[in-house]
């Protein structure tokens, strides 16, 4: 037992063990230190980008009131709309590009501001789930989730009922977000992908349904209002951009049976799609911007996260 051999031996084995130990801990240190670093940069690169996003709003309320002094229309003409061109800032980049919310149809029309359905939109919307091949009941449902009352509305309603097994219970109120869409009963991930670049949520103004801007909507939009117009009749449509006015359009055969009421040439909000990028951090934010008698106000912002 008292052999030194074996004494140096299980000395020489403690301490290798602390060497390991030590060797460990200083390891971890090191890696702790680069953690540290990295957030801190994260930190520093992500407050960057932000801040270079909120310059690119800034340039965008001022395209958008100098717009609104020299021009009485809006079209995928003028300057605002002009696709994005990166601007290079000390260390990264940032861009942004405008898009009038008034190519799209608003799905808050479905509902009043009191709350009750309005059938004229509910006709129009279920033409557009025609036209897309989906079921036009679901729209029964969308109503629903937003009409202040639990009657099931038409044959595809969902009120209450349809609501208790999920986490959550039927809104009641018109919609504030896109990914709202996606807790509408039947509103599944294909859905609500057809929907995409047609219709949008947005704010509504008090007893006045959005109006659609000829100059920039879709022609499934223009199709969802005109229950005459074909296909190539929203393409000849489309290729005699941008209007003046509204004339030319009271005139066209397709116009029977539709609602040029809700037509304009002008829009009243905009999406600016902005993002930064500075470093590995890759920032993307949208800002709703409402203009009404040339002044810009902003509606909304959201941190793109999870969209690509
Ligand atoms: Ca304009
Ligand atoms: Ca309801």
């Amino acid at each position: 037992m008292n052999d030194p051999h074996h004494q140096r031996g299980a000395a020489l084995i403690i301490v290798l063990g602390l060497v390991a130990l030590i060797a460990g801990w200083a390891a971890n240190a090191a890696y702790e230190d680069m953690l540290s670093l990295r957030r801190a940069e994260n930190q520093q690169l992500s407050a960057t980008a932000e801040l270079a996003c909120l310059s690119a709003l800034k340039l965008a309320r001022l395209a958008l009131e100098s717009d609104a002094k020299n021009s009485d229309t809006d079209n995928s003409e003028e300057d605002w709309a002009l696709p994005p061109t990166p601007f290079p800032l000390d260390g990264g980049l940032v861009m942004g590009q405008l898009e009038d919310s008034n190519r799209f149809y608003n799905l808050n029309d479905l509902v009043t501001s009191e709350g009750v359905a309005d059938r004229y939109s509910v006709v129009e919307v279920k033409r557009l789930f025609t036209l897309l091949e989906l079921d036009p009941s679901l729209v029964d449902a969308l109503v629903d989730w937003m009409d202040s009352d639990n009657l099931p509305s038409g044959s595809g309603g969902a009120e209450g009922e349809a609501y208790y097994g999920k986490p959550y219970s039927v809104k009641n109120a018109r919609l504030d977000r896109w990914n709202e869409l996606g807790m509408v009963a039947g509103f599944d991930a294909p859905v609500v992908q057809a929907l995409q670049g047609i219709v949008m949520v947005r704010p509504a103004y008090t007893g006045v349904k959005t109006l659609v801007n000829i100059n920039t909507a879709d022609k499934r939009v223009l199709r969802m209002l005109f229950p005459q117009m074909t296909d190539a009749d929203a393409d000849a449509m489309i290729a005699a951009r941008p209007y003046a006015d509204l004339t030319t359009m009271i005139t066209q055969p397709w116009a029977a049976g539709g609602n040029i009421t809700r037509l304009s040439v002008t829009s009243d909000m905009f999406l600016l799609h902005a993002q930064a990028v500075f470093g590995h951090v890759d920032w993307k934010e949208d800002y709703l911007l409402a203009r009404q008698g040339g002044k810009i106000s902003l509606r909304w912002r959201e941190r793109k996260i999870w969209q690509p």
